[in-house]
Parts: C-alpha cells; structure tokens; sequence
C-alpha cells in the first residue's frame, strides 16, 4: 500500500510543503487543471508539474482524475474526437511515469451533497446530503463549487434531459464504447485505469447512474478482460448505500486484482438514507476503517491509498473536504491500523 494525498496543484491552500510532513506520505494524486475537459494535456505541463511534486520528495505516479466529456457518455457530438484526445492523454501520461488513472463516468454532476459546512456537535464542519433538501434542489440552476459551472440554465436543462433519454442502458453502452476504445491504450502504455464510483451510489435528478453496487461493478469489469481495467475503489461513495458491504467488496476486487486505487474515508448514514462525511475514525460513522483496511491487507494491496474527503477542524478553511488536518489525521490512523497489522501477521 502506498499513501497518498491529493493535491489541486499550486493553487491549492494545502501546499506541498505541508503534506510532505505528514508521516509516511509517498506522493500526491493530481490533474492538470487548467486545460478544458476533453482536449488534450500539453506535455509541459505534466512535466512542470511532476517536476513540482518530485521536488518536495513526493511521487506523482496517480492522476485524479482525467474528466470524461459529457459527448463521450453521451455519444454524441465530438465524442470521436474526444475519445481519441482521452487516449492521447493516457499516452502522454505514461511517458512521464503515471501509473495509474482515476476517472468517473456521472452524468452532468459530479459529487452531491446538500450543504458543505453543516456544523457537527464538536464544532467542526463537514459536507452532508440530506435527502429532503436535495430533493429541493433545481437541476438547472444549481451551483456547487467543483461541478462545471459553464453551463447556461438552458443547456443544463437540453443536457439533463438528453441524459434521461439516453437512460441507464444507453448509458452503459457509451460506457463499454469508450472502454473498449481506451483500454487497448491502457495496457499498451502500461497504465491501469481505475473508474470511481458514483457519489451517491444511486440515480439524482432522474438523471441515470450505473456505477453504484456489486452488482454494476462486476457487469463494469466484465466489459473489458485485462487487469488494467480496474477500479478506484470509493469507501465513501459506494458505503453510504448500506447495501453495499465495503469490506466484502474489497476482498472480493482485491483478491481478483483489479482494485488501483483506494479512496478512504467515512461516513454516517442517517435513518432515512441522508448521510454525513464524518471523521474517519470507525467510531465516528457507519464503515468499519479497520475492517477495509483489513481487506485490503490481507488481499496483498499493491496499490495507492488515499484518505478521501475531511471535515473542516481548528479553524481551518479551504476547499471543503479537502482541508489539510482532518485528512491528515485520517492518514495517520490509516498508517497505524497498517502498521499493526504489519506487525501482528510478521508483514
Ligand atoms: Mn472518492
């Protein structure tokens, strides 16, 4: 297991500085952000920015994420030209050392919550989604800070209702288009692919979501048969579906070798479905850290580890769920279940 941090480059509160003194951290996860989603990523600027990365000691060998272009999962549009820019992407990325790539495919919205600094009982504030106030919520004009704000009501209303046409199973199959389109890339270069589930695990907005259970998960492996077709496996994401058993998934994608990255953190599900990202601590929420971690020790975990989102402590302010201390405490806990079970089973 490696862990790693994830870093929105320069612009980012958290500095590099900072992260490299967190102990046992190898490297950071990050992207070029700059560039428009689909188009393709100047050379330059994955080598300026791994040059920054390895010159505070710090590996950049996972990319979070290169964003998959709305024409792509809807299959229109430029999304010929787009899958092609993916696959040079992936290309360009390998030849300055990336080993792994991180990629979701929802529709039109990233992550959802309802509020991002709800305050908890200790004073600290975390990111929630209360089902009855997203159930509130205007698609079309609504704005959460890491969603594409370039979109007009108009073309947010065109995008979500082409969505609703397009439907699950259209879906999936623009899915398994672009997989079989970039995977023969992805093994030639070495570079394993590892989509993140959605966030929630389940439909919004009537708009479709695939990537949310067992059951998807293992119709998405089958799709394409090479171990670099792989996952980034979300604790938080898939977990706050208390149908979805995190650790038995671990074991499960672990042992088959097809888990490349693993996001972790916690959260608390609340009696009618809404949840809270809480601290990482199992005592803290409703998934047993300990227990992954187990899975992922016992299954012999090769890959990058990172703890997920955070709550907002000390004071701190920033982009939420990525503040610097309750990640950073999160690691350390993580480290620490390592390193006894190291230690318990003789490594
Ligand atoms: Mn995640």
């Amino acid at each position: 297991m490696k862990m790693t941090f994830r870093w929105y480059g320069p612009e980012d509160p958290v500095s590099l500085d900072y992260i490299r003194q967190i102990p046992k951290m190898t490297g950071v996860v990050s992207a070029i952000y700059s560039v428009p989603v689909g188009e393709v990523w100047p050379s330059d600027k994955i080598k300026e920015l791994k040059a920054m990365v390895e010159a505070k000691g710090l590996e950049l060998e996972v990319i979070e994420s290169v964003p998959v272009h709305e024409d792509i999962k809807l299959g229109r549009g430029n999304y010929k030209i787009y899958i092609e820019n993916y696959k040079e992407n992936i290309r360009r990325l390998a030849a300055e050392g990336i080993k792994c790539i991180c990629y979701n495919f929802m529709p039109v919205f990233d992550w959802t919550r309802s509020r991002l600094d709800q305050p908890l009982p200790d004073g600290s504030n975390t990111l929630v989604y209360y089902k009855e106030d997203v159930d509130k919520m205007d698609p079309a004009r609504l704005a959460l800070p890491g969603w594409d704000s370039s979109y007009s009501t108009d073309e947010m209303k065109e995008l979500i209702g082409a969505y609703k046409v397009l439907g699950e199973e259209g879906l999936w199959k623009n899915l398994e288009c672009f997989i079989h389109e970039i995977m023969p890339v992805a093994v030639e270069c070495d570079v394993n692919m590892g989509i993140h589930p959605d966030d929630p695990p389940w439909s919004i907005f009537g708009i479709p979501r695939i990537i949310t259970n067992e059951e998807n998960l293992d119709r998405f492996l089958a799709l394409y048969d090479d171990k670099h077709h792989g996952l980034s496996l979300c604790s938080g994401s898939l977990g706050c579906s208390a149908f979805n058993d995190i650790p038995r998934l671990i074991h499960k994608y672990g042992t088959m070798g097809r888990i490349h990255f693993a996001h972790v953190r916690n959260v608390k599900i609340l009696e009618d479905g809404s949840f809270e990202e809480s601290a990482h601590d199992s005592s803290c929420g409703s998934l047993d850290v300990v227990e992954m971690l187990k899975a992922y020790y016992e299954v012999g975990f090769q890959g990058y580890l990172r703890p997920d989102h955070g709550r907002m402590i000390w004071g701190e302010t920033g982009k939420p769920g990525y503040g610097l201390y309750d990640r950073a405490l999160g690691a350390c806990y993580m480290n620490g279940i390592w390193e006894t079970l190291e230690k318990l089973h003789g490594k």
